[in-house]
C-alpha cells in the first residue's frame, strides 16, 4: 500500500437539497482523491450528511415529517447527486449511523473525564442556520447573523460547556508550530485573528430538543449538532487511526472556518488526539456576486447544468475556473465560454484532428512517438507542474498546466501540417507525438474528467484504463506503443451555441 491520503468534505445539512456550492467542495475532494489514487496513495475519501439539530428539526416540521424522515429523504438526494457526478467516496457517513453515536459518546466522554466539560448556564444570540452562538459584537446592526444576515434568536439554556477558553494559548502555539496547517494563508490569518480576539467557552449540549446524540453522563441532554458533526471525521476511520490520523485534508468553505480551524483542533487536543494536519478552506461560489441561499431563490442544482453540459464538462468547469481560496462568481456564459475554448476547440479538436489524419495518412493505425520530439520536454514539465498543483490543492493550476501541453500539441500539428504531407516517416513522427500527448493528457485529466479520460484512452487504441499503471512513471514520454487502431469517433465536445 502507498502513502495514506485521507480527504474529507463537510457533511452537509439535510434541511435542503444539494446545490452547486456543495458540489464544488465535493468535486474538489473527488478530484484530489482520484489524483492520489493515480500516484499510488492509499486513499480514504469521506463525505456524508449532518442530520441532527434544530435546523433539521424545524425543516422536518415545516415539511410535515419526522426529523428521521426528513434526514432519510434528503440524504438520498445528496447520494444521488454524488452518483451522478461520479464521486468516488469510500464512505458516505450519516450522523444517524449507529457507529457514529458510539464514537461521539466515547470522544466527548473522554473530554468530560479530563475535566474540560462543565455544567453552566448560557444566554446569548443564536443563529439557527449556523447552529451557533454569537457575541453581540459579531452581529450585523446588533440583530443579524454575520453569515446569513438574518435575525438571531436569544437562547437561554443550562448546558454543558467545553472549556474552549483554556485552549487559547495552546491553539496559538499549534498554529505557530504548524504554519501550513490552514491553507490558504488568508484563512490561517483569519483563524488566528479569531483566537486572538479571545475564546469563550462553548455550549455543547442541549435539553431543548431531542434530535441528537444522547449525552452519556447526563440523561435528557443531547450533544449540540456541531460537536456531534465534527467527530464524524473520527468515526469514519475508527480502527484505522494510525494510518489516517492526523494526516487528513479537511476541505471546507469559509462559512465554517471557526468550527474547523478553532473549535475542532481544540476538541482534538482535549480528547488527547493530534489536531488535523491540513485544513483547506475555500471561498464562496457566488451567483451574480450574491451568496446562494434559499431565501434569495438563487440556488442552482448540479443536475440543471449537467443536463446542458454533461458530467465531465461540469466537473472541469468548476475545477478549472474556481480558484481554491478566494470567492468565485458563477455565470452560465462563463461556463459556455470555458467549454468552447478548452474542451471543444482545444482538447476535442486535438483528438478529432489526430484521429482524422491517422485515418487518412496511416490507414487508421497510430504510429509510435519519437524520442527527440520537442513535445517531450513540454510533457515532462507539465507532468511535474500538474503534480505540484494537486499537491497544493490548486486544481485550476493543475488543469492549466495540462492545457499548455494540449495547446503545444495543436501548435505542433499546425506547424507541421501532416494533413498536407505525403504519408511517410515525417507524418508518422508528427502523429505519433500527438498520440503520445493524448495518452499523457488522458492520464492528467483523469481526476477532473474520468469518462473523457477513459474515452480518449480507448479511441487511441490503448487497453485497460488510464491509471492501471501509476504516475509519474506512466506519464513518462514514449509510452504509446504505436501500431494500435485509432478510432475516428463523433466529436467529444460539440460546440455549444451561446445564443440558444
Ligand atoms: O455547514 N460556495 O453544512 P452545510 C462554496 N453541516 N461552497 C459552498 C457554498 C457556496 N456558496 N454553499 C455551501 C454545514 N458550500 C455543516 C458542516 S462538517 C463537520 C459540518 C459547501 O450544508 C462548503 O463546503 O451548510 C461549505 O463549507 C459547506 O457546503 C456547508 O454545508
Amino acid at each position: 500500500m502507498g502513502r495514506p491520503f485521507y480527504v474529507t468534505t463537510p457533511i452537509y445539512y439535510v434541511n435542503d437539497a444539494p446545490h452547486i456550492g456543495h458540489a464544488y467542495t465535493t468535486i474538489t475532494a473527488d478530484a484530489l482523491a482520484r489524483w492520489h489514487r493515480l500516484i499510488g496513495d492509499d486513499v480514504f475519501f469521506l463525505t456524508g450528511t449532518d442530520e441532527h439539530g434544530l435546523k433539521i428539526q424545524r425543516a422536518a416540521e415545516a415539511n410535515g415529517l419526522t426529523p428521521r424522515e426528513q434526514a432519510d429523504r434528503t440524504s438520498v438526494r445528496f447520494k444521488e447527486a454524488w452518483d451522478q457526478l461520479g464521486i468516488t467516496y469510500d464512505r458516505f457517513i450519516r450522523t444517524t449511523d449507529p457507529d457514529h453515536y458510539q464514537v461521539v459518546q466515547e470522544f466527548l466522554q473522554r473530554v468530560y473525564d479530563s475535566g474540560d466539560i462543565e455544567l453552566s448556564t448560557y444566554e446569548g444570540p443564536y443563529c439557527v442556520s449556523c447552529e451557533g452562538y454569537y457575541a453581540e459584537s459579531d452581529l450585523i446592526d446588533g440583530v443579524n447573523c454575520p453569515i446569513h444576515n438574518r435575525p438571531v434568536e436569544v437562547l437561554v439554556e443550562e448546558n454543558y460547556f467545553f472549556k474552549l477558553s483554556r485552549y487559547e494559548q495552546r491553539l496559538l502555539d499549534w498554529y505557530e508550530a504548524n504554519p501550513d496547517a490552514v491553507q490558504p494563508e488568508s484563512k490561517r490569518n483569519e483563524a488566528i485573528g479569531l483566537i486572538k480576539s479571545g475564546l469563550r467557552d462553548v455550549s455543547i449540549t442541549r435539553t431543548s430538543l431531542q434530535w441528537g446524540v444522547p449525552v452519556p453522563w447526563a440523561p435528557g441532554h443531547v450533544f449540540y449538532v456541531w460537536y456531534d458533526a465534527l467527530i464524524n471525521y473520527c468515526t469514519a476511520i475508527r480502527g484505522k487511526e494510525e494510518l489516517y490520523w492526523p494526516a487528513v485534508h479537511h476541505l471546507l468553505a469559509k462559512d465554517i472556518l471557526r468550527f474547523h480551524c478553532v473549535y475542532w483542533p481544540a476538541m482534538c487536543m482535549a480528547a488527547g488526539i493530534d489536531p488535523p494536519a491540513h485544513l483547506n478552506v475555500h471561498g464562496y461560489l457566488l451567483i451574480g456576486g450574491e451568496k446562494m441561499s434559499k431565501t434569495a431563490l438563487n440556488q442552482i442544482a448540479p443536475a440543471d447544468l449537467i443536463a446542458d453540459f454533461g458530467v465531465d464538462p461540469y466537473r472541469y468547469h468548476f475545477l478549472r475556473d474556481v480558484s481554491f481560496g478566494p470567492d468565485g462568481d458563477f455565470s452560465y456564459e462563463g461556463m459556455v465560454a470555458r467549454y468552447n475554448s478548452d474542451l471543444a476547440n482545444n482538447l476535442g479538436n486535438l483528438l478529432s484532428r489526430v484521429a482524422t489524419v491517422v485515418d487518412k495518412k496511416c490507414g487508421g493505425v497510430g504510429p509510435a512517438p519519437t524520442a527527440g520530439s520537442p513535445l517531450a520536454a513540454v510533457a515532462a514539465a507539465v507532468v511535474e507542474d500538474t503534480a505540484s498543483a494537486w499537491d497544493r490543492v490548486q486544481p485550476p493550476e493543475a488543469l492549466e498546466a495540462t492545457w499548455r501541453l494540449i495547446r503545444e500539441a495543436n501548435a505542433h500539428l499546425e506547424t507541421n501540417e501532416p494533413w498536407k504531407a505525403e504519408p511517410g516517416p515525417a507524418v508518422d513522427a508528427v502523429l505519433g507525438d500527438a498520440l503520445e500527448v493524448l495518452r499523457i493528457v488522458a492520464l492528467l485529466v483523469q481526476p477532473a474528467m474520468p469518462s473523457t479520460s477513459a474515452e480518449i484512452w480507448r479511441r487511441i487504441g490503448l487497453d485497460g484504463m488510464p491509471g492501471d499503471e501509476l504516475l509519474p512513471a506512466a506519464a513518462a514520454w514514449g509510452g504509446y506503443p504505436g501500431g494500435l487502431p485509432v478510432e475516428k469517433g463523433a466529436p467529444l465536445f460539440p460546440r455549444i451555441n451561446v445564443d440558444r
